[in-house]
C-alpha cells in the first residue's frame, strides 16, 4: 500500500475513532514540547475573564467577543470568598453560577484554563481567601497550618466535584487546572502545602487532568513555586525579553509546551495613583514574539470588569484598588471593543483563523442625567436600624472578624476620659486604623484617620463627651506577606497619654437594610458641622426610566461631582466605592440589568466626608462616558506605582 493511501487510511481511522467517541484527552507531550488535544498538537491562545466581575447577563456577550478575537480558550479564577462568605454557606447562584459560566464557554467553543486557588491574588479581597479564616488570629495562610488545610479540604471537597464533569476528558471545556497562584512569591515556601494541594486536586479530579503552577519569570520565584508533578508555567508582560523569560520556564521544564499564563495587557490601579495604561503597540509586539515562539499564552486581562460591592483588594504599603477593574484591557470594563482589541485580533490572525460571523457590538450607553439627592440619615441616627445585632462592649476595641463582620463599616464608640479644652491628639500609635476612620465628638465631625497616612487627629471636648469612629474596611491586601489583613481598630488608640478603653462597637448591616428598603428617613437635625467635613450621612434620590422607549434601559455610568468619598447603591445593589476627592476613577459602571422601566429607580449614597452643601449641587449624574483617569488629587502622597520588582510590574 502506498504511503499516501496508508496515511489517508490512518487519518480516516483516527477521524472515525474520534467520531465514535474515542476518549477525549488533553495532555503534555514532553517529546514534541507541546500540548496534545485528542492526540493532536495543540496551542492555546487564551484570555482572562473573571465571572465574579461581570454581571451574569453579560457573560455570553463578553465570551463571544473573546471568541471573535480569535481566542480558543479563556482563563478564570474561582474566588473562594465569593462562594463561601460564611463557613459552610455556599452560593453558586445568579452572578455566582460557575457551572452556567463554564457551560456558556463550552457552548461558544472556548476551552477553559481554570484557576481555583485556593488563593488567587487577582486584586480581589484577601486574594480570594475568606476573611473568616482570620477567626484563628495566628493562622498561617497558604501553608500546612492544620486549620487552614481543614478549611481548604472542605471547600475543595465542595468545589472540585462540581468541576469534574466540566473537565475536557469528561466532555467539558476545562483543559488545565492551576494549583495555588504564584506561590513562589509567598514567604512561607511550604512544599508540603503544594504537595497536599496536588494530591487533593487529583483525588477529586482524577489523574488525567493537567495540573500546573504559575510564577513570575525568574528563578527566584520558581524556587518555592514549583514541585514535581505540577507543570511549571511563567508569567511576564509586554516589553519583557520573551526568550529569556521562557528560558526560566525551561529551567524547570526542559521539555513540554512553553506557556505564559499571564501576559499583562494592561495593569491595575490604586486610589490616589494615576490610571495605569499599557501601550497597545508594546502589547501587540510582545504577543507576536510569544506566538512566533510557538508558545501558549493567556492575555491577563482580556476583560477586567468591576469590583462591585466591597470585593476590591489592596496592596502593601496599603493601597486599595478602585471599583473599576478596567485594567486598560482589550475589552473595556463595560465590554466595549477597543483599539487594543483589534490590534490583538490582528496579531492572532497571523497564527490562527479568526471566526467569521457577527461581532457583538459595544453596548450603547445612556446619559439619564442628574438625580437630585436628599439627606435622609446620618449613620449614627440610623444606628438602631443598621445594627441588627446591637452593640458589643469590651475594654479594648475588637476587630471586624471578632465582631463577626467581614466587609463594610463598624461604628466604634467610647467617651473622652478627660477634659480636652485644648486640642488633644487622638492617635493610633501602632498604625491600627484598618483602614479609614471618620471621627466625631458629640456629633460633630473632627477629622479622618487613615492607615499608613494619617495616624493622629486633634480633638477637643469634655470628660465624658461621646467619641465616635466609623471605621471603613477598604479592602484586604491580596498580595505578599500581609494578606492576613485584619480590619477595624486592630490596636489601641490613645488620647494624649491615655489609652482609650471601654468601647461599644456596632456592626453595621448596611447592605441588608438597603436591599430591603428599610432605611427610611430621620427628622432629627444634626449639630452644625465644621467647614469641609460632615458626619457620614446617607442621601437618597429617585429617577424614572419610562417604559415603552425602545432600547431603554441601557448601560450607564454614575458620576458624583463635588462629592468626596463613599459607597453607592442602586435599587439596593451595592455598585462599589467612589472617591473623586482622590481619583483616578470618577465614574462607576452601571449595567442596564439593574435598572427598571417599571418601577422608580432608587439611588442611595453613603457620603463619608462631605456632600455638596448647596441643594443645587446635591445631585448625582448618569453619563454615557466613563472617567477612569481623572487627575489624582494632591491631598494624598502617591503610592509608588505597584510592581513585583519595583518597576511598573512587567
Ligand atoms: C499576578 O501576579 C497575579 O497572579 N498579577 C499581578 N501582580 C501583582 C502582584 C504581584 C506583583 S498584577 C495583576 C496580576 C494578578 O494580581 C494575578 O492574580
Amino acid at each position: 500500500m502506498s504511503l499516501l493511501r496508508y496515511g489517508s487510511l490512518l487519518l480516516l481511522l483516527l477521524l472515525s475513532a474520534q467520531s465514535l467517541g474515542a476518549p477525549r484527552s488533553f495532555s503534555v507531550d514532553y517529546k514534541k514540547d507541546c500540548f496534545r488535544k485528542d492526540g493532536e498538537r495543540f496551542r492555546y491562545v487564551s484570555g482572562s475573564i473573571h465571572y465574579s466581575r461581570i454581571p451574569r447577563v453579560y457573560w455570553k456577550d463578553r465570551l463571544l467577543k473573546m471568541y471573535m478575537a480569535g481566542l480558543n480558550a479563556i482563563q478564570t479564577y474561582i474566588p473562594w470568598n465569593y462562594h463561601e462568605e460564611s463557613p459552610g454557606q455556599y452560593n453558586f447562584s445568579g452572578d455566582r453560577d460557575l457551572e452556567y459560566f463554564l457551560q456558556l464557554a463550552n457552548d461558544i467553543g472556548l476551552l477553559v484554563i481554570l484557576r481555583p486557588g485556593p488563593y488567587i491574588c487577582a486584586e480581589w479581597d484577601m486574594g480570594g481567601l475568606p476573611a473568616w479564616l482570620l477567626k484563628k488570629k495566628d493562622i498561617v495562610l497558604r501553608s500546612s497550618d492544620p486549620d487552614y488545610i481543614a478549611a481548604v479540604d472542605k471547600w475543595m471537597g465542595k468545589l472540585l466535584p462540581m468541576i469534574k464533569p466540566f473537565l475536557y476528558q469528561n466532555g467539558g471545556p476545562i483543559i488545565t487546572v492551576q494549583v495555588e497562584n504564584e506561590y513562589g512569591s509567598y514567604f512561607v515556601c511550604d512544599y508540603n502545602y503544594l504537595r497536599h494541594l496536588s494530591k487533593l486536586f487529583q483525588s477529586h479530579l482524577g489523574n488525567k487532568v493537567v495540573l500546573f503552577t504559575t510564577d513570575g519569570a525568574s528563578l527566584g520565584y520558581l524556587k518555592c513555586g514549583t514541585i514535581r508533578g505540577l507543570y511549571t508555567t511563567v508569567d511576564f508582560g509586554p516589553g519583557a525579553n520573551v526568550t529569556a523569560a521562557f528560558e526560566v520556564q525551561r529551567y524547570a521544564e526542559p521539555h513540554g509546551p512553553l506557556v505564559n499564563s499571564e501576559f499583562y495587557t494592561g495593569w491595575l490601579d490604586h486610589w490616589g495613583s494615576p490610571h495605569s495604561v499599557v501601550s497597545t503597540a508594546m502589547v501587540a509586539k510582545s504577543l507576536n514574539e510569544i506566538l512566533a515562539a510557538g508558545a501558549n499564552v493567556n492575555l491577563y486581562m482580556f476583560i477586567g470588569g468591576t469590583n462591585f460591592g466591597y470585593w476590591n483588594g489592596a496592596n502593601s504599603p496599603y493601597g486599595a484598588q478602585p471599583t473599576s477593574y478596567d485594567y486598560d484591557a482589550p475589552l473595556s470594563e463595560a465590554g466595549d471593543l477597543t483599539e487594543k482589541y483589534f490590534a490583538i485580533q490582528k496579531v492572532i490572525k497571523m497564527y490562527r483563523k479568526i471566526p467569521e460571523g457577527l461581532m457583538p457590538p459595544s453596548t450603547p450607553k445612556y446619559a439619564y442625567g442628574r438625580v437630585a439627592m436628599q439627606r435622609i440619615h446620618t449613620v449614627v441616627s440610623a444606628l438602631d436600624k443598621l445594627s441588627y445585632s446591637g452593640p458589643v462592649k469590651s475594654t479594648y476595641p475588637q476587630t471586624f472578624i471578632e465582631l463577626g463582620q467581614a466587609f463594610g463599616f463598624v461604628l466604634y464608640r467610647t467617651t473622652l476620659p478627660v477634659d480636652c479644652s485644648a486640642p488633644t491628639p487622638l492617635s493610633s500609635p501602632l498604625n491600627g486604623i484598618h483602614d479609614r476612620a471618620y471621627v466625631s465628638v458629640d456629633g460633630v465631625a473632627v477629622g479622618v484617620l487613615e492607615r499608613d497616612i494619617a495616624l493622629t487627629v486633634n480633638v477637643t471636648g469634655k470628660n465624658g463627651s461621646q467619641l465616635d469612629l466609623l471605621v471603613e474596611n477598604m479592602g484586604r491586601i491580596n498580595y505578599g506577606s500581609h494578606i492576613n489583613d485584619f480590619k477595624g481598630l486592630v490596636s489601641n488608640l490613645t488620647l494624649g497619654k491615655n489609652i482609650l478603653q471601654d468601647w461599644t462597637m456596632y456592626s453595621l448591616s448596611i447592605d441588608q437594610v438597603l436591599s430591603q428598603g428599610l432605611l427610611g428617613q430621620t427628622k432629627t437635625r444634626e449639630a452644625p458641622q465644621p467647614p469641609n467635613l460632615s458626619l457620614p450621612t446617607f442621601y437618597e434620590g429617585n429617577f424614572i426610566i419610562p417604559d415603552g422607549i425602545p432600547d431603554l434601559p441601557q448601560d450607564t455610568y454614575i458620576k458624583l461631582p463635588k462629592w468626596r468619598k463613599g459607597q453607592v447603591w442602586i435599587n439596593g445593589i451595592n455598585m462599589g466605592r467612589y472617591w473623586p476627592a482622590r481619583g483616578p476613577q470618577e465614574t462607576l459602571f452601571v449595567p442596564a440589568a439593574i435598572l427598571s422601566t417599571t418601577a422608580l429607580n432608587n439611588v442611595t449614597v453613603l457620603e463619608l466626608e462631605e456632600a455638596p452643601r448647596s441643594s443645587d449641587l446635591c445631585y448625582v449624574e448618569f453619563t454615557a462616558t466613563p472617567i477612569l483617569n481623572a487627575t489624582v488629587q494632591s491631598e494624598h502622597k502617591h503610592l509608588k506605582p505597584f510592581s513585583k520588582e519595583g518597576g511598573l510590574g512587567f
